[in-house]
């Protein structure tokens, strides 16, 4: 120490991380866009949490949905339309200590990344995956996607859309090896925060739904629901997504849904009982491919090449 006393080294105080440690660019959504919501959700949920900002990543694809990665003051990556699930599956794999959120919309994950959502949902790799479902491909102005309801007007269906769509979490209960499906509202902040945090303490992919506002090109999508919230079935359950009780007060409508029973869930994501509010399936035993990928991260260079060599040798006459 060359003669200096202990003292004068300095301490590093305890970090105290805030909401403006995990702001970042000003969002350029439009006014009322429910992304505001479930961003202002994620920024609460990291500073509640204290997720260190430089080992959080946010992934998305390409549409408005997407750009969540400029706002968010971590690492992000802004990838490709409909692949944002390999792109993460690839980070995960090589750093799994990390907290990896997958952001994507109805069109980047629905149409043009579906091969990716299928193979992702089986191999269950531990990522939080936010899918923002307004409906409408909103970046691109208002073009028809999978889950544009049958009849409504598009500039790509002028006439109307003339095929039913899709509906994710049937879709994704329908998926082998599927782990946590849950649906929540953008318009309600107390459970959109408490779905996102349990889907981030979910060891697996956990896969969240969420019904979004995009009141510039589905002005009225979801009046109905917000008029009338006995449309919504909200999932109780001690497994299940906390209900506070400023969701009770808003939702009468709320029923007892055991996550571990997967016929349940897939009866209940059909939206015959209402539209479905929680936690619909979860089972944290299903095997998790970064399980298998994650081996050998520590390896050194030599161990490599000795493990290398030890493979060829087997080859050899
Ligand atoms: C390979 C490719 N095809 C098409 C596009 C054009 N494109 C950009 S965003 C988008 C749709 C976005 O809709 P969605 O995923 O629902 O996100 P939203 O804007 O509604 O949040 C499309 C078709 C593209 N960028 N790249
Ligand atoms: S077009 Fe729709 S989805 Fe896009 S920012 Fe505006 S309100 Fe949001
Ligand atoms: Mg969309």
């Amino acid at each position: 120490m060359y003669g200096l006393k202990q003292d004068w080294e300095v301490e590093e105080e305890a970090r105290c991380l805030v909401l403006e440690d995990f702001e970042s660019l000003t969002p350029r959504w439009c006014p009322g866009c429910g992304d505001h919501a479930v961003l202002g959700s994620l920024q609460r949920l990291a500073r509640d949490l204290q997720l260190p900002p430089e080992e959080m990543v946010i992934v998305s694809g390409i549409g408005c949905s997407s750009r969540f990665p400029h706002y968010m003051k971590t690492y992000g990556f802004h990838g490709l339309h409909g692949r944002p699930l390999p792109i993460a599956s690839g980070v995960l794999s090589r750093r799994p200590d990390l907290n990896v959120f997958v952001v994507t919309g109805d069109g980047d994950c629905c149409a043009i990344g579906t091969a990716h959502w299928i193979h992702a949902i089986r191999h269950n790799m531990n990522l939080t995956v936010l899918l923002f479902d307004n409906n409408i491909y909103g970046l691109t102005k208002m073009q028809s996607s999978p889950t544009t309801p049958l009849g409504n007007p598009s500039n790509t269906h002028p006439g109307g859309v003339p095929i039913g769509p899709i509906n994710p979490l049937e879709v994704t209960l329908g998926i082998a090896n599927a782990s946590f499906v849950a649906q929540t509202l953008d318009w309600n902040p107390l459970h959109l925060y408490n779905t996102i945090k349990q889907a981030h303490e979910h060891n697996g992919l956990a896969f969240v739904r969420i019904l979004q506002r995009c009141p510039h090109f589905m002005r009225d999508r979801w009046n109905e629901l917000q008029d009338d919230t006995s449309q919504v079935v909200v999932l109780e359950h001690p497994d299940g997504i906390q209900v506070e009780d400023g969701v009770r007060r808003i939702f009468p409508n709320i029923r007892t849904h055991d996550p571990a029973d997967l016929g349940g869930g897939r009866h209940l994501a059909t939206g015959e009982e209402g539209i479905p509010m929680g936690l619909l399936y979860r089972n944290p035993a299903s095997p998790r491919y970064n399980d298998i990928t994650e081996q050998g991260l520590g390896l050194t260079t030599a161990d490599k090449l000795a493990g290398l060599e030890a493979e060829l040798d087997r080859f050899a006459l």
